[in-house]
């Protein structure tokens, strides 16, 4: 039997926080919830799925999953919005990248209207709430089949 593919949802600073504060904006599921629902969205698929606060940690994971994944999902929260060193490393990647937020940055304050990640994502899935999250996966594991890496 062939290994699973392999599919990266990374998540960005203060997702952590997931279900205990602002739940009128992000709902009221937690991290570990958004994580059973991707695997869920994406049977026959190993999910490795993280989070951290850190920038330089999310470029070396993002790094890991071009040797390791046939596709990204990533929230990189803030960083979206603020980060050429994370543009920078997916501009390297050969799988496909899927944007993914549970709110819709682009209702919100002006300084969330823009997205790095946008730049080089495959698709966005935006204010869905923990649903964006399924929808990203599913469009991933399309993308990585359309492109024959799973
Ligand atoms: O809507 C999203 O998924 C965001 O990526 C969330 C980021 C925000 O900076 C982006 O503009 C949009 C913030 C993540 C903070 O997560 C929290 C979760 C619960 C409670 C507090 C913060």
């Amino acid at each position: 039997m062939p290994d699973a593919p392999v599919l990266y949802v990374l998540n960005g600073p203060n997702l952590n926080l997931l279900g205990e504060r602002e739940p009128e904006i992000y709902g009221r599921e937690t991290l570990a919830d958004v994580q059973a629902l991707c695997e869920r969205a994406s049977p026959g698929w190993t999910v490795i799925f993280r989070q951290t606060n850190h920038e330089g940690v999310l470029i070396d994971w993002v790094q890991e999953a071009q040797t390791r994944a046939a596709a990204l999902v990533i929230n990189p929260a803030a960083y979206t919005h603020t980060s050429i060193a994370l543009l920078d490393v997916l501009k390297t990647l050969s799988i496909p990248i899927v944007e993914c937020h549970l709110s819709d940055p682009a209702t919100r304050e002006a300084f969330r209207r823009h997205s790095y990640v946008a730049l080089v994502a495959a698709k966005t899935v935006a204010g869905h709430g923990a649903r964006s999250y399924e929808l990203a996966v599913r469009a991933a594991v399309e993308l990585a089949q359309e492109r024959g890496l799973a």
